[in-house]
């Protein structure tokens, strides 16, 4: 097989060339391609056959034990102008990365089959969707593509109708830290990564495409490339909101988005569009709409069962890829917070010793088809996507951020975004814990300078109808008490909140003004049924006057790094805080 589209074909012809692979493959998605992939990776060790009386159609996947996260110290934004990618990307000239990164390539697949993956990001036949081309010699990247994205024939048919797609290189190379790039050239829609098989650097439609080279390409057509999940929630009346949520990596989106109700909100019921990437858009009736890019979920393993999420937990105990978890004596996965099972092996396959670190890795992942959410939304495949009622913004943040506050509006909204922070995770290599800012769950996904980012955020909203434009609300979960409990339970209770959201979105329930913006009245967030003593709902929704002044003057400091490009109108939505701050104080 090969493709009418010349340009296209030239590319393959000129990696090919490079790499020197065996063989060319080109995927076209089929069921039997997929078969063979995997009874060859179950014959190469790629893959283990899990217990298939327990777990039909699941297998394990190890990878490389230096190659278990992303990498963000080794990825990179080429662009021609150092200031366009910003502070908050590593920067390369792009001349010099690809002659960096073609040495690597040089050769690379020798020996191997190089798969060729078109994909689209998006519903087939959406106008919002984006097209790309994956070249690969990992039949793991393949089979996880095609659970990821829309990909094959489809694909390849509308690449050729319009002649736009975003290239993408993958080599897993030889796996050594020390030869491991992920480079990104916005301005040519290009994607070079070598050196690692793992999630984010490895399966280029993902990260790398839907949104960093997706939020430059956003900016340039005005519109959003988000680290957004995107779900909607239906009251006892029938009436849905979606919402779409930022989070960071490992912070409970996939959770979030397939959150199991309470028992004490009976008639709610959630539907799942997407656990991780939203594409935002302003119609033409000046209302924002949303598609996920992505047609499957690559989720955190850890933590999940049936009491934390039995939608989750159903989902993944067929048809499923697990990557590095742990095995039991009789070949089922396990992981640590599974309620029953004992690991015998760990994530590398060595024999597990309690004590000696945890069995899967904290970083393992389930890859899945979303049509086995068992609360898949039926609009998920819509071309036109799903109006949005309200965005969310959240972090992990022992202290500081209250359970949830409301933003005065679109502006005062951005800055809330761009001032977000985040305690580190196990999705990025690295040390965990630290609290970092993470504008928008986007610092390590921007293709952009995040000062250009937030003037777009500013910029879309004034273009939208203001009517029209969702709520901007703040999140946080993880809030802990003096002896480092968590002081709100999460999971499902969280939908006691996103009640108290929806109710604000219909001018239901009024809300208390504070600095840093709309509070709940107590009285207005349920919290019946819930083990809670009043003074620690008290401390979940109330702000202290003298951490905020620190917050804001630590929010300041970090929009200095971004120098002159920082829109004026974020700072004066500081000091806006600050101001109110100060008021309150006098008073
Ligand atoms: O490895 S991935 O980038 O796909 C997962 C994540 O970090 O969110
Ligand atoms: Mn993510």
């Amino acid at each position: 097989m090969t493709t009418s589209n010349a340009s296209l074909k030239r590319w393959v012809d000129d990696v090919a060339r490079l790499t020197q692979p065996a063989s060319i493959h080109w995927c076209n998605g089929s069921d039997a391609e997929n078969t063979a992939l995997i009874e060859a990776m179950l014959k190469s060790g790629d893959l283990i056959k899990l217990n298939q009386d327990t777990h039909p159609n699941c297998y394990l996947h190890r990878s490389h034990p230096s190659d278990v996260a992303r990498v963000e110290h080794l990825t990179f934004v080429c662009t021609r102008n150092k200031e366009d990618a910003g502070p908050n990307n590593h920067w390369m000239d792009p001349t010099e990365a690809h002659r960096k990164i073609d040495g690597l390539f040089a050769g690379a697949m020798r020996g191997r089959t190089m798969y060729v993956i078109p994909y689209c990001m998006g519903p087939i036949d959406s106008p919002f969707a984006r097209c790309g081309v994956e070249i690969t010699d990992s039949p793991y990247v393949v089979v996880n593509m095609r659970l990821m994205t829309r990909m094959g024939d489809a694909a390849l048919t509308r690449i050729e109708r319009e002649d736009k797609y975003v290239k993408g290189l993958h080599s897993i190379g030889d796996l050594d830290p020390d030869r491991r790039f992920i480079m990104h050239f916005p301005e040519e829609l290009t994607i070079k990564s070598v050196g690692s098989g793992y999630g984010g650097n490895a399966l280029l439609g993902k990260k790398c495409h839907a949104l960093r080279i997706a939020s430059w390409q956003a900016r340039e057509e005005g519109w959003l490339a988000e680290h957004m999940l995107l779900m909607g929630l239906q009251s006892p009346e029938g009436r849905t909101h979606y919402v779409a949520a930022a989070f960071p990596s490992a912070c409970g989106k996939t959770n979030l988005a397939m959150l199991v109700p309470p028992a004490s909100m009976p008639g709610w019921k959630i539907w799942t569009l997407g656990d991780d990437i939203s594409w935002l858009h302003v119609d033409e009736q000046g209302q924002l709409r949303a598609i996920n890019p992505e047609s499957g979920y690559f989720g955190v393993v850890p933590g999940t069962n049936r009491k934390t999420n039995c939608n989750a937990y159903d989902m993944i105990q067929r048809d499923t890829i697990f990557t590095n978890v742990a095995l039991t004596a009789d070949n089922q996965p396990w992981w640590e917070g599974l309620e029953n099972g004992t690991p015998v092996l760990d994530w590398q396959g060595k024999p597990y010793t309690p004590g000696n670190g945890p069995a899967a890795h904290p970083n393992s992942r389930f890859t899945v088809s979303a049509k086995q959410n068992p609360i898949y939304s039926t609009l998920a495949d819509a071309p036109e996507g799903v109006p949005i009622s309200a965005i969310l913004f959240g972090g992990r943040r022992r202290e500081v951020a209250p359970l949830v506050y409301e933003a005065r509006d679109w502006a005062h909204g951005v800055l809330v975004g761009a001032g977000m922070a985040s305690e580190t995770t196990a999705a990025a290599v690295g040390q965990m814990g630290v609290v970092r800012r993470d504008s928008m769950a986007m610092k390590p996904f921007a293709g952009y300078n995040f000062a250009d980012y937030w003037s777009h955020w500013l910029k879309l909203g004034s273009g939208a109808n203001a009517s029209k434009l969702p709520k901007i609300f703040h999140v946080n979960w993880f809030r802990q008490d003096r002896n480092g409990r968590f002081m709100w339970p999460g999971f499902g209770e969280n939908l006691r909140v996103l009640r108290w959201i929806t109710d604000r979105c219909e001018g239901k329930v009024p809300a208390i003004e504070t600095p840093i913006g709309l509070l709940p009245r107590k009285q207005d967030l349920d919290i019946s049924g819930l083990d809670m003593d009043p003074s620690t709902l008290e401390t979940l929704l109330s702000i202290d006057a003298g951490a905020w002044r620190q917050e804001v003057d630590a929010i300041s400091k970090y929009l200095d790094e971004y120098g002159s490009r920082v829109p004026s109108q974020l700072r004066e939505e500081l000091k806006g805080v600050a101001k109110r701050l100060e008021a309150a104080n006098a008073a």
